[in-house]
């Protein structure tokens, strides 16, 4: 049990005048004191507050929540970060069952679940149906069973958040922190929390967003694991192959023949077909490459290990 390690809360905030003061009473009433809120050049009275209670004020020099999470990530040193967003949907009082796990040593990075215990009227009908279509999309591509990628309250150890790399500037953060959680072997675990109806105005476009982000979970299949990234493709290109294959055969029988259909179903099968092999390729690389860079990780370690002696 890690009992004195050092948690910094990081706020990204933009606009959250009616949120962000009472985030930051939460956790102080709650014992952490180190509050980092990086702010997207709030034209309210965002800063001002969070300053007042005894925050630490930085301006992100891009745009975009992701942009303003990267930029903190190098500015932070502490042993935690714990993510939450400054509009008060999210509960100060609950930062221990984040914490909890990290502290005994089983997760590396802990996610607040929101559909465990959501408020009525928390969630938009929009927003919760592409929440649950994009979880889903999630499991059935990556096959690891999260039910909350895109929470926006989360615990992360200094090795997570110091090894990760993200390049996205948006709202696809939540999706690339945990994919590249998974990717790099550490651990991730859901823990349920409450989600309130938000404070303030919303700066996500759902539909815009909710593409953004199915794009980013299959792009980032190649990051986690090439090998699904190439059978997902070569699966479309096949059975598109057999659909037309069938009508190319249904028509055949009526004595037409379609031999630029006949060819394109052999052509859609045969590339599927290789690319699914690319894809035992991918894997094989992708793994000795892992397996390379967690020795050197190791390595890494023990010479700090010694250094430090
Ligand atoms: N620094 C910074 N923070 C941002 C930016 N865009 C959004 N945020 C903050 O990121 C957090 C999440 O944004 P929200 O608008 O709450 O998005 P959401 O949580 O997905 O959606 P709702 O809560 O349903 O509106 C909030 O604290 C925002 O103020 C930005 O460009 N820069
Ligand atoms: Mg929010």
């Amino acid at each position: 049990m890690k009992s004195n390690m050092n948690v910094c809360i990081l706020i990204p905030t933009l606009n959250e005048e009616r949120g962000i003061g009472e985030v930051i009473d939460g956790f102080i009433k709650k014992g952490y004191t180190n509050i980092f809120v990086i702010d997207g050049n709030s034209t309210d009275r965002t800063r001002e507050i969070a300053e007042s209670k005894g925050a630490k004020v930085v301006i992100q020099s891009g745009e975009g929540k992701g942009q303003a999470v990267i930029e903190a990530f190098q500015l932070i040193d502490s042993d935690v970060i714990v993510l939450i967003d400054g509009d008060g949907t999210y509960l100060p009082e609950e930062v221990d069952k984040l914490l909890e796990p990290i502290r005994r040593g089983i997760a590396d990075h802990v996610v607040g679940n929101r559909l465990a215990g959501y408020e009525k009227g928390a969630f938009t009908w929009m927003n919760l149906l592409g929440n649950k279509i994009l979880n889903f999309f999630f499991r059935l591509i990556y096959g690891i069973e999260l039910h909350d990628i895109l929470s926006g309250y989360r615990a992360l150890t200094k090795d997570v958040y110091k090894n990760i790399e993200l390049e996205k500037h948006g709202f696809e953060v939540e999706t690339e922190l945990t994919v590249e959680t998974i990717a790099k072997g550490f651990r991730i675990l859901e823990v349920p929390i409450t989600y309130r109806k938000r404070e303030g105005k919303t700066k996500l476009r759902p539909i815009r967003d909710g593409f953004r982000i199915a794009s980013t979970i299959y792009g980032m299949l190649q990051r986690y694991s090439p090998g699904r990234y190439f059978y997902f493709i070569g699966l479309f290109f096949i059975l598109a192959g057999f659909i037309l294959g069938i009508y190319v055969t249904y028509d055949w029988f009526r004595r037409v023949s379609h031999y630029l259909l006949a060819v394109l179903t052999t052509l859609l099968i045969v590339s599927g077909l290789q690319i699914i092999a690319l894809g035992l390729i991918s894997d094989f690389v992708s793994k000795s490459n892992a397996q390379v860079r967690k020795q050197l990780m190791e390595l890494r370690k023990e010479i700090e290990e010694l250094k430090g002696k």
